[in-house]
C-alpha cells in the first residue's frame, strides 16, 4: 500500500486495499486522522504486510462502520487497526462486532493533547478487549499487528518474525546514532 503525506492518503489506500490482498485492516475515523495514521501502513509497508486504510467513522456513518466490522474477518483481514481522535468510539465499536484482534491508537486533536481519545479507547469494559498504544502510537500499532501475525506455526508468519527480529536488531544501531 503506498502513503503519502496527505489528508487523501486513505482515500487512495482505500483504492489498492481492492486487490484483497491486505491481512490487516486499517480503519479511522476521519481523513484528518491519516497524518498520525499513516506510519501504521508504513511500518507494516516495511515488513512486506499488505494492509488497507478507510475512513469509517463511528458518529458519522455508524451503519458503514457495522458492515466493515461484520465482514472484516471473511474480506480476509486477521488484524483491524483503529483510530480515532476525541469521543474515539470506533475502536470499541469495532471490537464488539469481530472476534478480529483490535488495536486501537488514540489521535491527538487540537484540544485535550489526545487524552480524551485515549480513555475514550483504552477504558473498554471487561469481554470487549482493544489493544491501546500511546497516543499518536501509530507505529507500534503496526508493529504489533505484525507480531499477532508472526505469533502462527505458519511458513509466512515465521517470514514475519524473521523480518521483526531484524527490525529489533536495527533498533540498537538507531539509539547509538542518537547519542552521537
Ligand atoms: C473523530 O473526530 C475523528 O477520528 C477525528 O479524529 C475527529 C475530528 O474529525 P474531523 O472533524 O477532522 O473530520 O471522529
Amino acid at each position: 500500500m503506498s502513503t503519502d503525506d496527505g489528508n487523501s492518503g486513505a482515500a487512495s489506500a482505500k483504492e489498492s486495499a481492492n486487490s484483497g490482498s491486505a491481512v490487516v485492516g486499517i480503519v479511522m475515523g476521519s481523513d484528518s486522522d491519516w497524518p498520525t495514521m499513516k506510519a501504521a501502513a508504513e511500518a507494516l509497508d516495511e515488513l512486506g504486510i499488505d494492509s488497507t486504510a478507510e475512513v469509517v467513522s463511528a458518529h458519522r456513518m455508524p451503519e458503514d462502520m457495522v458492515e466493515w466490522a461484520k465482514t472484516a474477518a471473511d474480506r480476509g483481514l486477521r488484524v483491524i487497526i483503529a483510530g480515532a481522535g476525541g469521543a474515539a468510539h470506533l475502536p470499541g465499536m469495532i471490537a464488539s462486532m469481530t472476534s478480529l484482534p483490535v488495536i486501537g491508537v488514540p489521535v491527538p486533536l487540537k484540544y485535550l493533547d489526545g487524552m480524551d481519545s485515549l480513555l475514550s479507547i483504552v477504558q473498554m469494559p471487561g469481554g470487549v478487549p482493544v489493544a491501546t498504544v500511546s497516543i499518536g502510537g501509530a507505529k507500534n500499532a503496526g508493529l504489533l499487528a505484525a507480531r499477532i501475525l508472526g505469533a502462527g506455526d505458519t511458513d509466512s508468519a515465521a517470514q514475519i518474525r524473521h523480518r521483526l527480529d531484524e527490525h529489533r536488531k536495527s533498533l540498537r544501531q538507531v539509539a547509538l546514532d542518537k547519542g552521537q
